[in-house]
């Protein structure tokens, strides 16, 4: 009965998700997997060198609401629930978050799991490791009906690595590495 839900699950995110995909992305029913997404993919623990704890709490927000990472950065990000109601934190592109915050409207009881979310129940923590390999800027938010549409969302910026370059070339014109870069 579990299988067949989170199979119905999983089917219908993907059906879901179809819509807004990128063409060519296929989408499996089926355990967690390790997948590009715009946002980025799923990291190992130990390739994490930096922590970024994000507080949920009832007043349906993020604390701090805006992540920003290095193209290429494979971070740990911490959540931790300080409400007495059930938060998530889901990534994704507006768009997909959008679908998928309507799909928890009609399906509130769905169950859904990715390595880019995390559920967390109230007083716990969870944490999620990921690596943003893509540069852009993205969105999270906590899909449970009615946070959502509360506003608990919140954004992730990743600077391209070739921008994060000449921003420290500007910083020092004089350094000999940046001059070598040129
Ligand atoms: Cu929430």
């Amino acid at each position: 009965m579990k299988n067949l839900s989170l199979f119905l699950a999983a089917a219908l995110i993907g059906a879901c998700f179809g819509a807004t995909a990128h063409e060519g992305q296929v989408h499996k029913a089926g355990p967690v997997r390790k997948e590009q997404k715009p946002w980025g993919i799923a990291g190992d623990a130990k390739g994490a060198r930096r922590t970024v704890e994000l507080t949920m709490r009832d007043n349906m927000r993020f604390t701090p609401d805006r992540i920003e990472v290095r193209q290429g950065e494979t971070v740990k990000i911490v959540l931790k629930n300080s409400g007495a109601m059930l938060h998530e934190f889901v990534m994704g592109s507006k768009a997909e978050l959008d679908g998928h915050a309507a799909l928890m409207v009609k399906f509130p009881n769905m169950e859904h799991d990715e390595p880019y979310m995390a559920h967390v129940k109230p007083g716990e923590a969870g944490a999620i490791v990921w690596t943003f390999n893509r540069p852009g800027d993205f969105d999270f938010a906590c899909l449970m009906v009615g946070h959502y549409q509360a506003g608990m969302v919140g954004k992730i910026k990743v600077t391209p690595v070739g921008t994060a370059q000449s921003t420290a070339k500007a910083r020092r014109p004089d350094a000999r590495t940046s001059a070598q870069l040129d």
